[in-house]
């Protein structure tokens, strides 16, 4: 079993497995760390990361980037819109509501994903940070993260003990990224060559896009340089070549809003971690716009300290991942870190509301500690239904602020003819996912003492699991006595009557026994089926490239044999084949390169293969018989050389 870790950036990817002998980032076929998130679609395949990046300009709509913060949304959400204007390709509305984007091969439709956990991208970052490091004490360390890469901003603050990582706060704009500074200079430029020049690069994707390129490169070289750099696209617009310059002090001036939106973000955490610069211990910087030296200087400015230099700036995410990944694989052992994660934005229930209940709870609000569950007691005779949502709606960047469903199913009067009560467990997971995760129904029981061995667990001391908290009851309880959670280790859960005050030596205990209740849950999230479907696509797309890669090898193949077998019968075969033979094999071999380019240019993979076959039963016996020449002189100079 692999262990993985991925960064999926916005830009740029990378990937991290466990190794025995610790993490490690692996390379692409370019045998580069860094892989740009893309994918090319073509007739019969796709190019993936470098290639299709590298293709990007000559197939401007079927080249799909920047996928990121479209996933989980609707066409027509805002976020959407505005993502529009960094993206090449088009997107068309399914009936659903949801973006498809058609391309050759496929039209792919739902981008789909749990919503808004972009700040937990933070943790492995701390994890990695924290895990190595070997001075942590009782007294806890505060940290803060900054990340800054190509499409947004996220900076947290962390606690760190020996052994442990606690989240205190975390901080994010998705709206500044690397990609809005390259932007900035797109228009700078565009203004000056209208004017200079007299061209409309804005009316030129093509246009766009290489003064696009060119101004991140530039951006680039202004952060290792302070002085007047030069821009020069040749045959930019028209036949027309542009010339521009900057510098660094330049490009800040024309930046400072954004720096002015950073400088906010990274303000706000220390505000809601309740820290000073001075409370701190070290900041760590991760993602590729932290290189800019207007952005250290921020940092300096807002932490008043230096950045420091302990993670790796590129691979920090996807290896902070791969080392969490490794701790919950039971295949690695991996030293104990404890983690406490914080849910980015609050989380509220609500149900039918009945007489003096309001119908709603806040029950995580923002920042609580994850993972973590809560209970919520409910007097009920017939199945209900929970609704959870996010309660900040302005906050949340979602236009639908919904997250699920959740109909407590069977549940039935007890047998007194009151209303049951019902224990409904809410839960964020390590993954930060919220979920209504189990329910049960209470039962009264009487049980003699000596007839069962369950009684043993029901003693006195009842320890509520950890990272949990039994909210009580969420209406007024006809039975109104207080009730505490234990949790067995085979997962039935009883509840033990806390009137209970008598010694333990009486010969009948009352007790309460909790029917586990089914869930009908509806989130907003891909079926089984679709992902399945999605998956088999993928396959099918995957096996797809694998024959199309294959026949673009043997056509390679092919076309190799023929310019290698050509220009060796004019050179040192020349002497092993007549003349008259040597000019039908050439003769031959021009006409298959002809047959190359043109009717055999698109071929199954089997026609070059016994094109091959074929060009080498002619060719060979004249290349054999020159290998047995070289190959008896060698014998023969070795000898005279032993001599
Ligand atoms: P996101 O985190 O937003 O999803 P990402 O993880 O793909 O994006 P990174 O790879 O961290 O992004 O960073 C890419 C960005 O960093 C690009 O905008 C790039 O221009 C910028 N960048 C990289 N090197 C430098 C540099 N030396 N100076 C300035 N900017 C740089
Ligand atoms: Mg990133
Ligand atoms: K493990």
């Amino acid at each position: 079993m692999s262990v993985l870790g991925i960064d999926f950036g916005n830009e740029n990817c990378y990937i991290a497995v466990a190794r025995a002998g610790g993490i490690e980032t692996i390379v692409n076929e370019y045998s580069q760390r860094i892989t740009p998130s893309y994918v090319a679609f073509k007739e019969n395949s796709r190019d993936l990361g470098v290639s299709a990046k590298n293709k990007h300009v000559t197939n401007v709509k079927n080249t799909l980037f920047g996928f990121k913060r479209l996933l989980g949304r609707k066409l027509r959400d805002p976020a959407v819109q505005r993502e529009r204007t960094y993206l090449t390709y088009d997107m068309h509305e399914l009936s659903n509501g949801d973006i498809s984007v058609k391309t050759p091969t496929v039209d792919l439709g739902h981008y789909q994903i749990e919503l808004g956990h972009s700040p937990h991208v933070l943790v492995p970052i701390a994890l990695n940070y924290g895990f190595y490091k070997a001075d942590l004490e009782d007294k806890a360390k505060n940290v803060v993260f900054v990340d800054i890469g190509h499409s947004a901003t996220q900076v947290s603050a962390c606690a760190f003990t020996k052994g442990q990582l606690k989240m205190l706060a975390a901080t994010w704009d998705t709206s500044v990224g690397g990609r809005d500074f390259d932007n900035v200079l797109v228009r700078h430029f565009a203004e000056e060559f209208c004017t200079k020049y007299k061209i409309n690069t804005m009316s030129s994707r093509k246009a766009v896009m290489r003064l696009l390129t060119e101004s991140e490169k530039l951006k680039k070289q202004m952060s290792v340089n302070p002085h007047e750099l030069p821009l020069n696209i040749e045959c930019f617009m028209e036949d027309k070549d542009v010339v521009s310059k900057m510098t660094r002090n330049t490009f800040e001036e024309l930046t400072a809003d954004l720096l002015a939106r950073l400088e906010e973000t990274m303000k706000q955490v220390l505000q809601e971690a309740k820290l000073t610069p001075s409370d701190l211990d070290d900041v760590g910087i991760v993602g590729g716009s932290t290189r800019m030296p207007a952005i250290k200087r921020l940092i300096r400015k807002v932490f008043g300290r230096e950045p420091s230099t302990t993670l790796n700036q590129d691979e920090a995410v996807a290896r902070g991942c791969c080392l969490q990944c490794a701790m919950l694989s039971p295949t690695f052992k991996v030293r104990e870190f404890s983690i406490t994660d914080i849910q980015p934005y609050p989380i509220k229930v609500t149900w039918d509301a009945s007489i003096k209940d309001d119908g709603e709870m806040e029950v995580f609000p923002k920042f609580h500690q994850v993972p973590f569950s809560k209970i919520l007691t409910f007097c009920r005779s017939k199945p209900f239904t929970l609704q959870s949502s996010y309660s900040d709606k302005v906050n949340v960047s979602y236009p639908d602020s919904q997250i699920g469903t959740y109909t407590i199913q069977k549940v039935a009067p007890s047998i007194d003819g009151e209303c049951a009560k019902v224990k409904v467990e809410l839960k964020i997971n390590i993954h930060g996912v919220f979920s209504v995760c189990s329910a049960g129904m209470v039962e009264k029981q009487t049980m003699d003492e000596d007839g069962q061995d369950e009684s043993e667990n029901l003693n006195d001391e009842i320890n509520a699991p950890p990272n949990s908290e039994d909210m009580g009851f969420k209406k007024q309880a006809t039975n109104d006595e207080a009730e505490k959670l234990v949790k067995h280790e085979n997962h039935l859960r009883f509840y033990v009557d806390s009137e209970k005050k008598q010694p333990i030596q009486k010969k009948q205990k009352k007790f309460m026994k909790l029917l586990e209740l089914p869930i009908d849950s509806s989130v907003s999230q891909l079926s089984r089926k679709e992902l399945d479907d999605l998956i088999e696509t993928e396959a099918k797309m995957v096996q797809q490239d694998r024959m199309e890669k294959e026949k673009v090898d043997a056509k390679n193949a092919v076309e190799e044999y023929v310019y290698d077998t050509r220009g060796q019968l004019c050179n040192k075969l020349q002497k092993f084949v007549s003349e008259q033979d040597r000019i039908v094999l050439i003769k031959l071999l021009e006409e298959t390169e002809n047959w190359l380019y043109d009717e055999g240019a698109k071929r199954p993979k089997k026609v070059y293969v016994e094109k091959l076959t074929e060009l080498k039963k002619h060719c060979h016996p004249v290349i054999d018989r020159c290998h047995e020449f070289e190959e008896r002189s060698s014998v023969i100079d070795q000898y005279f050389r032993s001599l």
